[in-house]
């Protein structure tokens, strides 16, 4: 009787999916359970959740998800310090496909691949053990004297899973989007035989550069709230306080970022500290450039490099990758996707980006016709027909399949011309054009109000595509445009800047932007009626003209040279069109304000510091400033 009365129990207990513990007899003055258990029995996956040993013993929490009856399943696997818990528990959680429907996933693949999915959190984050180091660098180097980096922890993790998940055919695919990008990265440096393909998507590869904490040395201030969040507490739950409407203010309201940064709390944070002594392109920053890093590593692991045309946060990353391994690549191991996309865009709905419709959700198509015949080729030997660069061409809106990349050199000269022309031809007379930039009044970057990062409702995913006309009629906003097209120009590569210009002050920034001016009709898209859509634009601090490891003072009153990249592009200047060219000093508050005078730190100008200053661009004559154009004839 005792023991039927046990098994019934048992029953019980069973059909519920879980041990519910018995409600407390008497009055209730704690409605909650004591353990709150989550019923699984419908779920169409299996959730283990582990603390996976690393050679050092710090255990790192990883979430792994098991779809019901897998048997010989490959392993896809994300590092990210961004909550493995919760990137596996999204949208309800009863189906693997909505439980991973967020970020880095593309759950459409991993559902048709039968994958295992597997999230970890790295080092000092959410559920894992350990310190934290943002982008922690790798050991053997000055900057990390530990014996474990992002590599060997990808290692140790590769080596448990393929030994303790038996459903799985031993073979490991990684895949992350930029933070998670970096770490994918991290994977190739050593990598583990049972490593068999890398995603590395929109990844942070040289902070910088260009990619999230400068772009050639002009600092990005919303940077501040992610610092401070990520590096401030292990679990993100301290988060950055603005309290003004529009960050434009927020920012300007100190004066200098490190005045800011101090008042925010930021002096706390290690990272912060760092990027203080670090504002040049030193050894810290290139030591930890991931495309110098994987130079020294021979590539052994097919991988996949995917770049967004219009990514707001890590544009620089992935090209540069390409650029170093490539040539050394001779087994064909690597291949390049180049998509129309924000940021992380490409895991989701992609038939829009901004105002831009590209008539079929890229997304989607990138996904089933190169991302999932990817993996499935190296991780289940299924044939592939993927090309080596997958590239999106904007203005034309299809997709290319080409042999390399960039598909053109940088070598057609679009001029500077006088009256603010531009054309590929050279104009005789030499001329300045002119404008007073006035720190006390930068040129906003996004029509103000301005909203902190961030992506639900906001702007910022989508900023680099904005509409240039609120900035164009601005006095210190010089627009040199192009006669109306009567044939398209096709670009596929990285526009080179060669702006001559001198300033009054002592130190400058150049913002230039290469822009697409629609005509002032577009059938069927009233909206794009005259829009000056970018098609690639950066900020160059005139500081690092002669080196980028180092700030020198800029000459007054002397027209120098600044020569910089603009972003990769792979664009067709439709005819009707009209191209554009904008030069601006300052791009604010995304990028903090430069004095104008030089001061050793930026980062701690003085409000005396920061004065106006008469710019004049070289144009026409022998050293007039052009871009040099991948033009493809
Ligand atoms: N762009 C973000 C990031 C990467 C690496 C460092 C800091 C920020 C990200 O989206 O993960």
């Amino acid at each position: 009787m005792a023991m039927r009365a046990a098994i019934l129990a048992g029953l019980l207990l069973s059909s519920a999916g879980a041990a519910w513990a018995a409600p407390a007899k008497g009055p209730v003055y704690d409605e909650r359970p004591a353990k709150l258990e989550q019923p699984v029995a419908a779920r169409d996956y299996d959730r283990r959740a582990v603390d996976i040993p690393m050679r050092d013993g710090v255990k790192l929490h990883t979430v792994i998800m098991v779809p019901k009856g897998a048997k010989g399943a490959a392993l896809l696997l994300t590092r990210t310090p961004y909550n493995a818990e919760e990137m596996t528990s999204q949208h309800g959680s009863g189906e693997l496909a909505s439980a991973i429907d967020g970020y880095d996933s593309a759950p459409d693949v991993v559902l048709a691949g039968g994958y295992i999915r597997v999230v970890q959190d790295v080092r000092g984050k959410y559920g894992s053990e350990g310190t934290y180091v943002m982008n922690r660098p790798f050991v053997g180097r000055s900057l990390n004297p530990t014996k474990t980096d992002h590599a060997t922890d990808t290692y140790d993790t590769i080596d448990w899973l393929v030994k303790n998940v038996s459903e799985s055919n031993g073979r490991v695919g990684i895949i992350g989007i930029s933070y998670d990008g970096f770490t994918a990265l991290a994977a190739l440096v050593n990598p583990h035989p049972a490593l068999k393909v890398a995603v590395p998507m929109n990844p942070m590869v040289d902070g910088w550069r260009g990619d999230d904490w400068f772009h050639n040395g002009a600092f990005r201030q919303y940077g501040l709230s992610y610092m401070w969040e990520q590096v401030g507490t292990r679990d993100n739950s301290s988060k950055y306080e603005i309290d003004e409407a529009d960050a434009y203010s927020h920012f300007l309201k100190y004066g200098s970022a490190g005045a800011l940064a101090t008042a925010q709390g930021l002096d706390q944070i290690g990272f912060w500290q760092k990027i203080k002594q670090h504002q040049a392109w030193d050894g810290f920053w290139q030591e930890q450039a991931m495309d110098k890093v994987l130079a020294k590593a021979p590539l052994k692991v097919p991988t996949m490099l995917v770049h967004s045309l219009w990514d707001q946060e890590d544009i620089y990353g992935a090209p540069a990758v390409w650029k170093a391994l490539k040539g050394a690549d001779k087994d064909g191991l690597l291949h390049l996707s180049i998509g129309p996309w924000y940021h992380g865009q490409a895991i989701e709905r992609a038939d829009t980006l901004g105002a831009l419709k590209w008539d079929a959700d890229t997304g989607k198509w990138w996904r089933m016709n190169v991302l999932a015949p990817f993996l499935a080729h190296y991780l289940y030997d299924k044939p592939m027909d993927v090309g080596v660069v997958t590239a999106f061409q904007s203005g034309t809106n299809q997709w290319q399949r080409l042999a390399g990349w960039p598909a053109a050199p940088a070598a057609k000269k679009l001029y500077l011309l006088p009256g603010e022309g531009l054309g590929f031809a050279p104009a005789a007379t030499a001329e300045t054009a002119d404008y007073v930039s006035d720190p006390a009044k930068p040129v906003m970057f996004y029509p103000r109000p301005n909203q902190p990062e961030g992506y639900d409702g906001n702007p910022w995913p989508s900023w680099l595509v904005g509409d240039q006309r609120p900035v164009s009629g601005r006095p210190d906003v010089l627009s040199f445009t192009g006669p109306v097209l009567t044939q398209a120009v096709t670009i596929a590569g990285a526009p080179v800047v060669h702006l001559t210009a001198s300033t009054s002050g002592t130190d400058s920034d150049w913002v230039v932007k290469l822009i697409d001016v629609y005509p002032d009709a577009v059938p069927g898209d009233r909206a794009m009626g005259g829009y000056e859509l970018a098609v690639g634009m950066d900020v160059f601090r005139g500081r690092f003209r002669e080196t980028l490891a180092e700030a020198r003072p800029i000459k007054a009153n002397t027209p120098l040279e600044y020569v910089f990249e603009l972003p990769q592009a792979n664009h067709v200047f439709l005819p009707g069109h009209r191209i554009m060219v904008q030069v601006q000093s300052s791009w604010f508050p995304l990028y903090d304000r430069n004095p104008q005078t030089f001061v050793p730190s930026i980062l701690d100008a003085k409000p005396g510091d920061y004065v106006k200053a008469t710019q004049k661009v070289s144009v026409g004559g022998a050293d007039g400033s052009y871009i040099a154009l991948p033009v493809v004839e």
